[in-house]
């Protein structure tokens, strides 16, 4: 496949309501769309770096230059056999994972378009629809709460994930807890808590919560190890895994009972399948984290989270969870009974709608073959 342009699209995209966090409030959620043409075909793909270093050090900015500046020129006019051609090309740029997983997402759906299947088969899925659940952000009340994830059950969604924050978790939990006593609920804490902090998580092991998402430092593995000792209830880490080392050192260590997986987070498509057939190997359940992304990144989520070891429902929720009007047609769509269909149509099976992507579009710089 021999690559002649690549696009890159800065994004903004308004939510259809504030996402409030332990990192922030977020109104809009900015990424980088990634273009790819060759041979008559072309291929997309999303970068979650933020507008924000707040969850990543990475930024839209910093994806921006390493992409434009690095990974771009060292794959433009090159005809590539495979997707793990580009990948091994751009193996010394160490790091900024969120950048080169944009450019291989776009590569993975030239490709799955030039042979005609869909992303899903090409990463071998088995599934045909996906256990979804919904991301709740913090709220003004555990009253609010309650009735924000009351309209999420009446949607489908089947498990409810809410964040925490120091001074606004266990009173959440509780008032949750209180009124869905069987409800799949789990808590993510985004980095916001201390090693000192355990006799705060000893309470939350009294709710049965499916798992406690990355409670202590953002790039730790040490300290969750300790608190984990400690608990019942499995720790899951998301911001602390960028790699499958990463991941083979937090399972050995015993810091968690979980793996989130987040393309992005840990460089893409690739290194995600292989973390996930570790963690298979391991006896350790995955989940598809999020992003916030458009239908461009949702469509590669959906596809990744097809295969056999993604057990625990993903932070994939419809496109209308997000934002009025998706990029793609169809948008996502969640069915009744919480599940997700994996698109069957080839690539990411769906269709970038231009109009739309052009009115989020803050900025295109288009890059060719000489
Ligand atoms: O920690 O999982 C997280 C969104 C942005 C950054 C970090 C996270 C999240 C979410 C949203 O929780 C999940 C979604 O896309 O629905
Ligand atoms: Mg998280």
């Amino acid at each position: 496949m021999r690559i002649e342009r690549v696009e890159l699209r800065h994004i903004t995209m308004e939510l259809v309501s504030p996402f409030e966090t332990s990192m922030g409030v977020e109104t809009h959620e900015e990424h980088i769309i990634v273009r790819v043409d060759g041979e008559g075909l072309t291929g997309w793909g999303e970068s979650v770096a933020e507008g924000t270093p707040f969850y990543s050090y990475e930024t839209v900015q910093t994806a921006w230059h390493i992409l434009k500046d690095f990974l771009i020129p060292s794959v433009l006019g090159k005809d590539l056999a495979s997707v793990q051609e580009a990948i091994d090309i751009n193996d010394h740029v160490r790091g900024h994972n969120m950048a080169k997983a944009g450019l291989e997402a776009a590569l993975w759906d030239l490709f799955a378009k030039a042979q005609g299947v869909p992303l899903a088969r090409m990463f071998g899925g088995t599934r045909s629809r996906i256990d979804v659940g919904v991301s709740i952000g913090l709220q003004a009340s555990p009253a609010a709460l309650v009735k924000k994830v009351e309209a999420h059950l009446a949607e489908g969604y089947r498990r409810i994930k809410i964040k925490i924050a120091p001074g606004r978790d266990i009173d959440l939990v509780r008032a949750v807890r209180e009124r869905y006593p069987d409800l799949m609920l789990q808590v993510d804490a985004n980095s916001a808590y201390r090693l000192a902090d355990a006799p705060l998580f000893h309470e939350m092991d009294a709710h049965r919560l499916l798992l406690i998402e990355q409670p202590l430092g953002y790039n730790d593995i040490y300290e969750h190890s300790k608190l984990q000792k400690e608990l019942r209830t499995p720790l899951c880490l998301d911001e602390s895994i960028h790699s499958l080392a990463d991941t083979q050192a937090a399972i050995e260590l015993k810091s968690c009972g979980i793996i989130n997986i987040k393309p992005g987070r840990v460089g893409g498509f690739t290194e995600s399948k292989r973390i996930h057939d570790y963690c298979a190997s391991a006896g350790v359940p995955v989940w598809h984290g999020g992003m916030l992304e458009s239908g461009i990144g949702r469509a590669g989520n959906v596809a990744l989270a097809s295969l056999p070891n993604f057990t625990l429902p993903g932070d994939i929720s419809a496109s209308s969870r997000y934002y009025t009007q998706d990029i793609v047609d169809p948008p996502f769509t969640v069915n009744a009974d919480g599940t997700m269909d994996v698109p069957v149509r080839p690539g990411i099976g769906v269709d970038v709608v231009m109009p739309a992507l052009d009115a989020v579009t803050v900025h295109t710089e288009t890059m060719r073959t000489a």
